[in-house]
């Protein structure tokens, strides 16, 4: 017999209940993902979220898989933090578009207090538009969490990006502890989190496993858990050591796998199916859909690298009759997702 469909939000999973999910025939892993998926959330409506890179390249962390760290070799130039009108043009023309989410990234290890002020004003800004706001800058102080949260904040993006074991393979000048340390701050200053990392930069089955463990046993499961699938780039330490070992690539399956157990284990949050598009056929997206992811970036630009674009998404959701999801469905699942662990949310009374 099966069992019903786990819709309460655990924080105690196990890395065995985990591996054993990852274990499951693939179709019957799906099977699982999509009960839940429809348990908690509208099944073919998917969150879009836009990103702009707010300032690029030259950041002092070494990031294995980042074109930006100025240890890489990418060709990315570094700039100076854009200026606020800029910024607030570029959300405008991401709402035109249908976009409920403007992402601002830094390449910052973290900002400097001279920053916050020309921050603030973009926080401000794109929420008088009527989206979401998300920022990505780096470690947080919590005055500069309180700072954000203060200016409206939504969401703050910091990837945990893989396994406590393969942390420092991947990023030396930095540790999990400190990520860890910056979403705790996020979650205290009553900013909804966002965190995820990266699939497919050589890492093992059980990276993942140990990858979407720290996620779903966090204090609150992250609100937004975007799954990346890495982008190669040529010139960083990953970019390049997996053209050198082409078969070290993660197959689509293990890809999808990964997306169903983060939605088994982190029932309201939302998945985004995010970097790592562009080069993924349209059924491999589907299946990850079906599998319960509900977000994506939406554009032709991710932060450097590209994205699928806008026609191209749109031809993929009148195919696969997908629609975007509203605001108010978002903050419904916000308030799901903050329900304190083991209440079951009752309908109003007829
Ligand atoms: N500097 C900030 C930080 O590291 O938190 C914000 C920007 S950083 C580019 C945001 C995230 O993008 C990273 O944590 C990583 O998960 C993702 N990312 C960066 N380069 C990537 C790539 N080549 N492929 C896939 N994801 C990538
Ligand atoms: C996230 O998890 N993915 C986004 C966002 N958070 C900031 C970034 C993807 C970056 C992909 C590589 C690039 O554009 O340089
Ligand atoms: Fe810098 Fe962020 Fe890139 Fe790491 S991921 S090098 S912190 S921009």
């Amino acid at each position: 017999m099966t069992e019903a469909p786990q819709t309460e939000p655990r924080t105690d999973w196990t890395r065995e209940e985990i591996a054993a999910l990852f274990d499951l025939p693939f179709t019957e892993l799906v099977f699982r993902a999509a009960e839940v998926h429809r348990a908690n959330h509208a099944a073919n409506e998917v969150q879009l979220s836009t990103l702009l890179s707010i300032k690029t390249g030259g950041c002092a962390e070494d990031c294995g898989y980042c074109s930006q760290s100025v240890k890489a070799d990418s060709g990315v130039k570094a700039t100076k933090l854009m200026d606020v009108q800029a910024v607030l043009q570029r959300a405008a023309q991401a709402a035109d578009q249908g976009s409920t989410r403007f992402c601002m990234g830094a390449a910052w290890r973290n900002p400097k207090d001279r920053d916050m002020p020309a921050i603030i004003e973009m926080v401000k800004g794109v929420r008088e538009m009527g989206m979401e706001t998300c920022m990505t800058l780096g470690m947080l102080t919590p005055e500069q969490a309180d700072m954000l949260k203060e200016a409206g904040l939504d969401y703050y993006n910091h990837n945990i990006d893989t396994s406590p074991e393969r942390y420092d393979q991947v990023i030396t000048t930095r540790t999990m502890e400190d990520r860890l340390d910056t979403l705790s701050e996020v979650r205290r200053a009553g900013i909804n989190v966002c965190s995820g990392g990266i699939v497919g930069m050589g890492e093992t089955r059980e990276d993942r496993v140990g990858f979407v463990h720290t996620l779903a046993t966090l204090p609150d499961h992250p609100q937004s858990v975007p799954v990346n699938a890495l982008v190669p780039v040529k010139g960083t330490v990953l970019g390049d050591m997996l053209a050198d070992t082409p078969m070290a690539k993660i197959d689509d399956v293990e890809f999808v796998r990964t997306v169903a157990v983060a939605r088994i284990t982190m029932p309201h949050s939302m998945v985004r199916l995010s970097a790592g598009r562009e080069s993924m056929s349209e059924m491999t997206q589907a299946m990850c859909f079906m599998a319960g992811a509900n977000s994506i970036f939406t554009g032709d630009k991710l932060l450097t690298a590209p994205n699928a674009g806008d026609d191209t998404d749109a031809a993929m959701f009148a195919r696969l009759g997908l629609k975007a999801m509203a605001i108010s469905e978002t903050q419904e699942q916000v308030d799901a997702s903050r329900m304190p662990k083991g209440c079951v949310k009752m309908e109003p009374a007829e």
